[in-house]
């Protein structure tokens, strides 16, 4: 059978690039098959590089609130590049952009913006322990904040003791620092404060996990955080880089009220140009050089043409009612997928909070990493595929968030659940 052009890309693109993708899930490994190469986007829609169309729910991994090709991104983006795409030097948009967090997130006094939500969560960590002069991380198994090192760490053996490397290349010594909790169990953090009093320098946490599929936190749990981090002299760190401008304005501390330390960012606040931040109270960021002794740095960061998309995007989401919008948008998709797999009899979760949200391959509830574990993966891929052949594009792994833009249509969405449906009924 003749060859695709995205089998020939892909073919062509693993002779030079380590596994022919720039990011491992992009890979489409986990459910097997090879990934579409995408040629364009429009609004709610993909066009892959052999004509077919599908309706996107990936979104980037999260940063296409406004969907794809936003005339405003475009035309702001167009615009700074037409005066230069990198100076090495300040710039009045990276001004504008930083005034418009600090705005949005009352405990973000000042922001210092770099290149991705990894060296966000990677400069935080180092902020939290200048600023403590503590040495420990607690974070969540489940939770993902990137690739640095520390933070590439799973539970070792003794759960309060340090953690154990999950990539090749991570010396034990870095992961020794890590210390590894259970999401929505705050016994499992008190713990570690038992074990370690003195040594904690902060805790970092998805404010409503998306790494997992989409945990929400359970009653409690963040101000638990919060208030166990306040006794003990730690920072909470929330790391917002797909729920800050994703599930309100003021991102999930604003939704659940809970103050943090420190706020990592990325993906909406670049609109789909390479963006992270990191930012907090100024007590913290007086720790940052030139200011102070902690020190990072970055040659594209605040690049004018990523700062000009993210002005546009965090623009265009304070026009009124979009929030609103997006989310009757994801209630309209999740009660018509729920229908479909109540009719199809395949047991289902899904959990949403606001316009994210993971349909899980599992009778549920699914509220912890030890239940998002029971489901049925095989079932998922088969599914996505399903999916796939029937113009509608989701996440490929049953471990990741989908997203809704203010692109989706009610006919988008009612189309997808007629794909749902049919996908279903293939599957048998
Ligand atoms: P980046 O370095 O990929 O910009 O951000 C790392 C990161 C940090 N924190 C959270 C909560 C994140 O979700 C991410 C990255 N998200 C993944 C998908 N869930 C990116 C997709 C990929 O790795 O290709």
């Amino acid at each position: 059978m003749q060859q695709t052009r995205s089998q020939q890309l892909f073919e062509q693109a693993q002779r030079v690039i380590p596994g022919g993708v720039n990011s491992p899930v992009r890979s489409f490994r986990a459910v097997e098959g090879t990934p579409p190469f995408i040629a364009r986007g429009n609004g709610s829609r993909v066009r892959d590089v052999d004509g077919n169309e599908y309706i996107d729910y990936l979104g980037s991994w999260g940063p296409l609130a406004l969907g794809h090709a936003h005339p405003a991104v475009v035309e702001a983006v167009q615009r700074a590049a037409a005066d230069g795409t990198s100076f090495g030097a300040p710039v009045e948009q990276e001004v504008q952009l930083a005034e418009m967090i600090c705005a949005a997130l009352p405990s973000v006094d000042s922001v210092r913006l770099v290149n991705s939500g990894t060296e966000a969560c990677m400069t935080a960590l180092r902020l939290a322990r200048a600023h403590t002069g503590r040495s420990k991380i607690i974070k969540f198994a489940g939770n993902y904040h990137g690739h640095a090192d520390g933070l590439l760490v799973a539970a070792g053996s003794g759960a309060l003791t340090h953690g154990v490397p999950t990539s090749a290349g991570v010396p034990e010594s870095y992961a020794a620092e890590t210390l590894i909790a259970t999401y929505n169990d705050l016994s499992s953090v008190e713990g570690l404060f038992e074990a370690w009093p003195d040594d904690i320098a902060a805790i970092i946490v998805e404010p409503v996990a998306g790494n997992m599929g989409v945990v929400p936190p359970a009653d409690g749990f963040l101000p638990g955080l919060r208030d166990v981090t306040q006794r003990n002299g730690s920072l909470l760190i929330f790391d917002e880089v797909i729920t800050g401008f994703r599930v309100a304005y003021g991102g999930a501390q604003s939704l659940y009220g809970v103050t943090p330390d420190i706020t990592t960012m990325g993906k909406i606040i670049g609109g789909g140009l390479p963006v992270g931040a990191y930012g907090g109270r100024s007590e913290v960021m007086q720790q940052v050089a030139p200011l102070g002794p902690m020190y990072q740095a970055g040659t594209l960061s605040g690049n004018p043409l990523a700062v000009a998309a993210g002005v546009a995007t965090l623009t265009e989401l304070q026009r009124p009612d979009v929030y609103d919008q997006l989310e009757a948008a994801a209630i309209r998709l999740i009660d018509g997928v729920t229908a479909a797999f109540s009719r199809a009899e395949i047991p289902s979760t899904v959990n949403r909070v606001a316009s994210m949200f993971t349909g899980f391959f599992n009778p549920g509830p699914v509220a912890a990493l030890a239940q998002v574990e029971q489901s049925d993966t095989a079932a998922y891929g088969r599914y996505m595929h399903a999916l796939l052949d029937r113009g509608v594009y989701i996440a490929p792994s049953q471990f990741e968030a989908g997203f809704v833009s203010i692109a989706h249509t009610d006919a988008d969405i009612d189309r997808t659940i007629v794909a749902v449906s049919d996908a279903l009924a293939a599957l048998g």
